[in-house]
């Protein structure tokens, strides 16, 4: 398997002002026995000690499980935890320069909202694109592209994508029908009561 595989199905994101009281680590720790095959550390609060200490940790986690791991903004604590990758905006580096820091082998993910940032971000190197937010969201203060950008990316985007914003158990359907096969929920995970058996319920509404 090629060390930059982007798995097929769910992609997990920490949360913890969603979590409901429940750790980044501990978020983590119950997605992956969900079954999670790739997580994302992202956290817009804490300063940058204390993302260091979390980051350190969750990738010693994914490691030990088999889990990619995946650093949101942060090229340098990338870098120092040995992740699979890092995720960028489209106001962070241009990707050209985050993969002259971060070398061949680090996955690069690239937030995407419109069918020209996708195309861009493929043109210039990308391993994936997250595709939304699809549906409003308070998870981010991105405003909604919908399905039809998510339909465009199915029909023109040959690298893999990832559809993200809004997308909850009861809407999820909506999704696979336009023929995705990744998807990331943020919310309806963490904070989920049993995260662990949201996942196993999600993850059954995707047929490889
Ligand atoms: N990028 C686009 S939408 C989003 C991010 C990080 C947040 C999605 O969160 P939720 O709770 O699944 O709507
Ligand atoms: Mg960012």
């Amino acid at each position: 398997m090629s060390k930059k595989n982007i798995p097929l199905g769910l992609y997990g994101i920490t949360a913890e002002n969603f979590a409901k009281g429940k750790s980044n680590i501990e978020c983590v720790r119950e997605m992956i026995k969900g079954g999670i095959k790739i997580i994302q550390y992202r956290d817009k609060n804490k300063s940058i000690k204390e993302k260091v200490k979390e980051a350190k940790e969750i990738a010693k986690i994914c490691k030990d499980s088999g889990v990619i791991f995946i650093v949101n903004d942060h090229v340098d604590i990338a870098l120092l935890t040995g992740a699979n990758g890092l995720h960028i905006g489209q106001d962070d580096m241009d990707i050209s320069d985050v993969r002259k820091i971060v070398g061949d082998d680090m996955i690069i993910g690239v937030s995407t909202h419109a069918c020209k940032e996708a195309l861009k971000a493929q043109k210039y190197g990308a391993d994936y694109i997250g595709v939304g937010p699809i549906f409003p969201t308070t998870t981010k203060d991105t405003k909604p592209v919908g399905l039809e950008y998510l339909e465009w990316v199915v029909k023109n985007i040959t690298i893999p994508f990832v559809a993200i914003g809004g997308i909850k158990k009861y809407n999820i359907n909506k999704i696979i029908k336009t023929g995705a096969k990744r998807a990331c929920l943020v919310s309806e995970i963490v904070g989920g009561d049993d995260i662990k058996e949201i996942i196993l319920e999600l993850k059954s509404k995707f047929i490889h």
